[in-house]
């Protein structure tokens, strides 16, 4: 009686388990038949009404029940797993043979094409390329070089200020004055330092609120204006084209003493004077000049032993004159159109 019970408990949960189709049914299945409120324990339940020589026997065909519906529920397992598995990487299959989806080609900003060119330039003559922050203390943008408070030049300059002591820089300057006063001063320090600049200027086609600088200087024992003119020469046509000129005016700058400007040769008309050069046959390129002996003492450098050169330039200005670009705006609007003239393959 009760091994008939049995053996019909099995055949009916292998038919089950031979037609479940999920792995969250075969666990209700599981449940069903061999769990602790399951099918086959409320019969065993009943074992306890069985005399002595009909226990074993039943005991034994309950246990190969429990047995092969284990062994079935397993290997039901192990298929629907499987099956799962694989239709999920069939569904991930991916077809390597078809073309990809083109990437949209890109470059440097040419500004940045620029800045890195010069940044070449120097490197090859033994310069450091130093970075900075542009937020900067009022200190080394303006006190280091030799514009204490109050001081006329100031106003040259409309900044942007944070705080009282906090501004964005106006110039590269406080990075280099941070870098003089960091040397240990057995070394000479050479260095360029490239990033972006702020002033508070209302936007035009020859002026912006942000745009870039690049300096460099030079300081060591015995360095001349001698050093300086030939560096710039050297610079310049390497930068322009050998067979560009340059020439020295005397300016004036803070933080320099004696100041310059350079002008270059102007390639188009040959000196002859153009709309390039506004009929003088010359370009204005940069500013330079002799490290002011205030500067270097304000770096902890004793200006009766050291001496250095400075000079800085705008790349936005470069990249005008090279490209003939006639607004500085069309560097920071950021039209597609307008970049992408500049990024070759
Ligand atoms: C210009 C002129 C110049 C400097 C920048 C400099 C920096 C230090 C000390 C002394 Cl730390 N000078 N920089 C010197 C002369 C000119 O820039 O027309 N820039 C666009």
């Amino acid at each position: 009686m009760m091994q008939e019970e049995l053996k019909a408990l099995e055949v009916e949960a292998l038919q089950k388990i031979k037609e479940v189709t999920d792995e969250r049914s075969l666990q209700d299945i599981r449940v069903h038949y061999l769990g602790k409120k399951g099918a086959l324990t409320a019969i065993l339940r009943g074992m306890g009404k069985l005399s002595k020589e009909e226990r074993p026997v039943v005991g034994e065909v309950a246990n190969s029940v429990r047995e092969n519906v284990t062994a079935a529920l397993d290997a039901k397992k192990t298929k629907l797993e499987k099956a799962a598995l694989e239709a999920q990487l069939s569904k991930e299959t991916i077809d390597v043979t078809l073309p990809g989806r083109p990437v949209a080609e890109s470059g440097p900003h040419i500004l940045t094409q620029i800045i890195e060119e010069i940044e070449d330039l120097f490197i090859g003559m033994g310069y450091e390329i130093k970075e900075g922050p542009e937020v900067e203390t009022d200190y080394f943008n303006f006190e280091a070089l030799n514009l204490p408070k109050n001081h006329p030049a100031r106003d040259m300059q409309d900044t942007f200020y944070i705080t009282n002591e906090l501004l964005l820089r106006t110039h590269t300057s406080p990075m280099q004055a941070r870098a003089m006063q960091h040397s240990d001063k057995s070394q000479p320090v050479k260095m360029i330092c490239p990033g972006k600049v702020y002033r508070r200027d209302t936007d035009d086609a020859t002026h912006s609120h942000q745009f870039t600088q690049i300096e460099g200087l030079y300081v060591d024992r015995n360095v001349t204006m001698g050093d300086l003119k030939g560096t710039l020469d050297r610079f310049s046509k390497a930068m322009f084209g050998q067979d560009r000129e340059i020439r020295l005016r005397p300016s004036f700058f803070p933080f320099t003493e004696p100041s310059v400007e350079m002008d270059i040769s102007c390639k188009s008309c040959h000196g002859k004077g153009c709309s390039v050069c506004k009929h003088t046959g010359w370009i204005e390129i940069l500013g330079a000049g002799m490290m002011h002996p205030n500067v270097l003492e304000m770096a902890g450098y004793d200006p009766k032993e050291f001496t250095g050169f400075a000079f800085g330039m705008g790349p936005d200005r470069i990249a005008m004159l090279k490209y003939g670009v006639n607004d500085i705006r069309h560097f920071y609007t950021n039209d597609i159109r307008f970049l992408t003239q500049f990024h070759h393959g």
